[in-house]
């Protein structure tokens, strides 16, 4: 709104050409929904008790009874502060914007029907695992056909380090694209089962996109580190920014001992939109470090069934995903907590070093 309204009076008063920098309306956006989170934060969690949207607690984890009744559905609150720093701060014209605004949202309402049919039912039981991954395909085939069908659409795939190969997947986009929202909203949801436990990884993802993205958008910068140019690109880092901002208010609150979870309306919204951001920046198998910790608890998962099938019944470990492996060993909850944030961050900066490795 800012944009629209004021850089068109630029020419008039010089001083309003900052909002023309998208680096400078990117860090207002962050500003901007981290005091709104932290300024509705309380009256929203209270609101939460008030509508009993406590969360149930399984009983196989001990040291999670006292966290029985705990506020859910945090990521409303992420979701309401985002869009309101997006009003605010990006340029409304661009359709990169509504599109990745759309995913987070999309994914959101999934996680949302899931939540609210937990609090409805007995013991946790939430929509079938065969419904949540048909409303986010839903989801993630909208959002890949508006990528698709943009003439600015460029489907081929950079790798790492091999700059000389990009395959051009042409159709197949698509149906990769999707694959990689799905898994990335799957896998946050499968970390988020600590306070601050997948906040943090996401927060510093955020971060990183918001560099990649900013170079995709600039041409100069992206033929110098040799990365893909897509013009207007660049306004998505409003959103990075905005998410950045968002997630930092939310941990404010989610923060150990947490006062507020996320619930699947946080957890599958910010996952599928940092699948999209990957797809948008052209950084899709980078995502899998960026996001390295998501992979290692969906991994751990994976190993862990396959492992009780292949054996008959024997466990690789004490309990996935991994998070839970450490607290049945007898680590504290922070512990784990800032180790896993600490690795996300070693992780998030060996993804930027892509840039200078090529
Ligand atoms: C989300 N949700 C948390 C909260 C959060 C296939 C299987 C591995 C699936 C997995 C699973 O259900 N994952 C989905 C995990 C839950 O948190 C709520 O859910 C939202 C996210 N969807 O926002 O609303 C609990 O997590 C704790 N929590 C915090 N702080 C937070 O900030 O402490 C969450 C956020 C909360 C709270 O206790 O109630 C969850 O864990 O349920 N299933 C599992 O993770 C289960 N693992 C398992 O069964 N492993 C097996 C096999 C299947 C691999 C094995 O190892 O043999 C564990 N889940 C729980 N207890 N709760 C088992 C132990």
């Amino acid at each position: 709104m800012f944009y629209t309204l004021l850089v068109p009076l630029a020419d008039e008063w010089s001083a309003l050409n900052v909002f023309r920098y998208i680096s400078f309306r990117s860090l207002a956006a962050l500003m901007t929904a981290l005091v709104i989170s932290v300024l509705v934060g309380p009256r929203f969690i209270a609101w939460l008790r008030r509508l009993k949207c406590g969360q149930y607690i399984h009983e196989d984890v001990a040291a999670h009874a006292g966290k029985a009744g705990t506020p859910t559905m945090g990521g409303i609150m992420m979701l309401f502060s985002l869009g309101v720093s997006l009003l605010l701060w990006a340029d409304l014209r661009s359709s990169y914007i509504w599109q990745t605004f759309f995913v987070f949202v999309g994914f959101g309402l999934v996680g949302l029907w899931d939540d609210l049919t937990k609090l409805r039912h007995h013991k946790n039981r939430g929509i079938s695992g065969r419904a949540k991954l048909a409303g986010q395909a839903a989801v993630a085939l909208v959002a890949m056909l508006a990528l698709f069908l943009d003439e600015r659409c460029d489907t081929t795939l950079s790798i790492p380090f091999i700059k000389e190969w990009t395959p051009d997947l042409g159709i197949f986009y698509i149906p990769f694209g999707m694959f990689v929202m799905v898994a990335a909203s799957n896998a946050v949801n499968l970390t988020d089962g600590l306070d601050g436990l997948a906040i943090g990884p996401t927060i510093v993802a955020g971060a990183v996109f918001a560099i990649f993205i900013y170079i995709t958008g600039n041409a100069r910068v992206a033929s110098y580190l040799l990365v893909p140019y897509v013009p207007g690109m660049g306004e998505v880092t409003v959103f990075c920014g905005a998410l950045v901002g968002a997630g930092l208010g939310f941990l404010w609150f989610n923060a150990y001992p947490a006062q507020i979870f996320m619930g699947d309306v946080g957890s599958l919204s910010l996952g599928g939109v940092l699948g999209y951001l990957a797809l948008l920046s052209k950084q899709e198998l980078v995502l899998a470090v960026v996001g390295g910790l998501f992979v290692a608890e969906t991994l751990s998962v994976i190993m862990q069934v396959g492992y009780f099938r292949w054996t008959g019944g024997k466990r690789l470990f004490r309990m996935a995903p991994l998070h839970h492996h450490f607290e049945l060993k007898g680590v504290p909850e922070s512990k784990i907590i800032i180790r896993f944030w600490i690795t996300s961050i070693l992780l998030g900066l060996m993804a930027l070093s892509v840039l200078k490795l090529r």
